[in-house]
């Protein structure tokens, strides 16, 4: 510990801390602008100046660490005379008028601390020239008139995305931030994550969809979790007047820790799907407006007697982006009280995985895992396309702290960036895995003396079978056999093997991570896959020659191959927020609330169990899927009593951050 004095007052901090993290631990505010806590340290703004006892100028307290009996100034006239000029530069440098800039009053930090130091006007004139707009992003604007060249939009995208696409260009007041080489934002290899704009301090980059509809500062803000997939990142809806203005990622969050991607951030705001508002049956082949008793006496009608035939002629579909408490009631109305014959989520088993995660809790990983990995193996998985943070928590740590090898037959999204790929012929894992496993063994790197007694042959056969040069299997065997945290992530390509054999691959996968000390995360499929299969509805759906079907989809989309499944149903039920083809070929629609309208829990890919609350109002009369699978049940006759939290509890987490 370092022994520090402050403003006078006294205290212990652990070596290596910064003045600025010192202060602040102190509780004394120093003001900054490049400093974000997420970010590396990077002393470029020079407003949060300190006196340091003994040195000759003011020091940047953001860089600065301390050292033993420092004694420190945060308030001395010297300062706040610094702090002035420095903010008197910045005003003067670009357009900061802040009466015309649709952050003023709030949202900005330029103003706020112009402000805290007591300026109510520039002490000298405006010097600048007219800045270009880069107005070509869908989702944002760069205005270069009010960019402080703070660079946190740049270290954000480089240190938090791994994206690298923002970077600047000439030097001094000339200075701009600029995409690639200099092309337009929207034409760029930007993302679309939004994390620039997510740590712009000014006006520079502004939301599209927020802009000059007041401050965000005043807005409600609702802390809730993205259902975009199964990583489970911590958000914060930003509402006002029932309208979302803007996601933005939970910093706090411990899936990802403040990070988003474009399906979270950005696309539940482009919405763009003709909401349900109101019960639909079908009359003389048309689907008209209903009362929710004649829905759902219509659907009982249906239901009674196929479950008084023991309701094998029934069918049940649920979209895993629903609740666990809506999983949990609709598992328990359609597998134990009305046995029907076929009852899936809309993965069926395609991302089967919990079973080993519940047998094998000691090799099971986490997002913090991936993060903290110097070698991850991905298998089956595209993280480019899919699951984008956890791909981000890798790319960031490319190429120096982390070795990346993809184990993908066709192209995968992140091919690019990795050490080594390795392209098996489809169904191939099993056969690669083998091949691992006897390179490990070859190369003595094996953690686990009873690993596998195979013979010298196996991999030149291997090679053979799989078309993977010998060279290439030891290589990545060296790089995962020698890493201090590997993780291997097996996606959907593996668990859903479509020629090989699952089982078998997935089997191997466990023999290798006990040998190489590796965590193994699945990153599944949807918001709530977990929960879905932990409630037992990893199955394979079958509706064919079924007599009534019931999908309860809610917000969620249905694929091309699940339609031409139900196409042919005699009777179909679809509880849905959306209208869609699915809907327009049902003979019942009851509509229902979307995720931002109802609260719910979820289960994450690690198994952590979060909750997503309510921040919009539903339209009237729009029921929630809680409601409406509870009203079924009741018009049939069944009072639905199952807990939705004991069947999770196997595969849970205990973390601090469930609250
Ligand atoms: N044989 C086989 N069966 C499978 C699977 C498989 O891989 N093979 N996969 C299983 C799994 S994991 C799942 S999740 C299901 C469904 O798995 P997939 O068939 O992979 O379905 P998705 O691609 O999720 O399809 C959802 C639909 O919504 C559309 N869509 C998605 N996002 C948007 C959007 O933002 N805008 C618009 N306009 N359209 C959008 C897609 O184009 C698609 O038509 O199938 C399961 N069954
Ligand atoms: N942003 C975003 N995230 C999503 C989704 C989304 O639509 N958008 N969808 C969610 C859903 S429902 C799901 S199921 C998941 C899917 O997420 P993933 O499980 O990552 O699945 P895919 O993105 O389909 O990538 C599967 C990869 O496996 C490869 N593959 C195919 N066959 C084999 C094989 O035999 N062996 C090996 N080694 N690889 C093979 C394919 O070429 C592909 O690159 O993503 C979820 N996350
Ligand atoms: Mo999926």
């Amino acid at each position: 510990m370092v022994h520090v004095t402050i403003d006078g007052q006294t205290l212990e901090v652990p070596h290596g801390t910064t003045v600025l993290e010192a202060s602040k631990s102190a509780g004394i505010h120093i003001p900054t602008l490049c400093h974000f806590e997420h970010l590396l340290p990077y002393g470029g703004c020079r407003l949060c100046m300190v006196e340091v006892e003994g040195a000759r100028v003011l020091q940047p307290s953001c860089t600065l660490p301390v050292f033993n009996d420092m004694v420190v100034r945060t308030n001395t006239p010297q300062i706040k005379e610094a702090r002035e000029f420095i903010l008197t530069m910045l005003f003067s440098e670009r357009n900061h008028f802040c009466m015309y800039c649709q952050v003023s009053g709030g949202d900005c930090e330029l103003q706020n601390a112009a402000l805290d130091e007591g300026m109510d006007h520039w002490p000298i004139p405006p010097i600048w020239e007219p800045y270009p707009v880069d107005a070509s992003h869908p989702y944002f604007v760069l205005d270069h008139n009010r960019c402080i060249l703070c660079r946190r939009c740049i270290r954000a995208c480089g240190e938090l995305v791994g994206n690298y696409t923002l970077g600047s260009a000439e030097r001094g007041a000339e200075t701009m931030v600029v995409a690639d080489n200099g092309v337009p934002l929207g034409e760029s290899t930007c993302i679309r994550c939004g994390t620039c704009i997510s740590v712009c301090p000014t006006g520079a980059l502004i939301n599209r969809q927020s802009a000059y509809r007041g401050r965000i500062v005043d807005a409600d803000h609702t802390k809730s979790i993205c259902v975009g997939c199964s990583v489970g990142c911590g958000i914060e809806l930003v509402t006002r007047d029932n309208q979302l203005l803007e996601i933005n990622g939970d910093w706090d969050a411990p899936a990802n820790t403040g990070l988003l991607c474009e399906l979270g951030r950005f696309t539940p705001i482009y919405e763009e799907r003709q909401r349900l508002t109101s019960p639909l049956v079908r009359k003389d082949g048309q689907l008209k407006t209903a009362t929710w008793g004649e829905a759902l006496s219509l659907i009982a009608a249906q239901f009674k007697p196929l479950a008084d035939q023991n309701g094998v002629g029934l069918a049940a579909l649920a979209s895993t982006r629903l609740s666990a408490e809506s999983l949990a009631l609709f598992k328990e109305l359609f597998v134990d009280r009305l046995h029907a014959g076929t009852v899936a989520s809309v993965e069926e088993y395609f991302t089967s995985s919990a079973e080993l995660d519940r047998e094998n809790p000691d090799l099971v990983g986490s997002v913090e895992d991936i993060k903290q990995s110097d070698c991850v193996f991905v298998f089956g998985a595209d993280l480019y396309q899919s699951h984008q943070v956890a791909g981000f928590f890798i790319k960031r740590n490319l190429p120096d702290k982390t070795k990346l090898i993809v184990i993908d037959p066709a192209d995968n999204g992140m091919d690019q960036q990795a050490l080594f790929t390795l392209k098996p012929k489809k169904g191939g894992d099993a056969d690669l895995l083998l091949g691992l496993i006897a390179g490990i063994n070859t190369l003595e790197l094996s953690r686990n003396k009873n690993g596998y007694d195979l013979d010298e042959f196996t991999l030149a056969r291997v090679s053979a079978s799989t078309g993977i040069a010998e060279a290439e299997i030891l290589n990545a065997c060296r790089a995962l056999g020698m890493a201090e945290k590997p993780v291997l992530i097996y996606g959907k390509g593996l668990t859903g093997s479509f020629t090989g054999d699952s089982a078998e691959s997935i089997r191997l996968l466990i023999d290798l991570a006990e040998m190489t000390g590796a965590k193994m995360i699945s990153p599944r499929g949807r918001a709530n896959s977990l929960a879905a299969e932990a409630y037992g509805l990893a199955n394979r759906f079958s509706p064919g020659g079924r007599h009534a079907v019931f999908v309860a989809l809610g917000d969620d989309r249905i694929s091309q191959r699940q339609i031409q499944l139900l196409e042919e149903a005699p009777f179909l039920a679809v509880q849905a927020s959306y209208a869609s083809q699915l809907t327009a070929m049902a003979d019942v629609v009851l509509p229902v609330k979307n995720w931002t309208e109802q609260d719910g829990h979820y289960l994450n890919m690690e198994g952590r169990l979060q909750q997503t609350h309510k921040a919009l109002l539903a339209p009237e009369g729009i029921r929630s899927n809680v409601e409406v699978l509870t009203e079924i049940a009741d018009v049939l006759g069944y009072k639905l009593q199952t807990s939705w939290e004991t069947a999770l509890t196997p595969y849970t987490i205990s973390s601090p951050a469930l609250a």
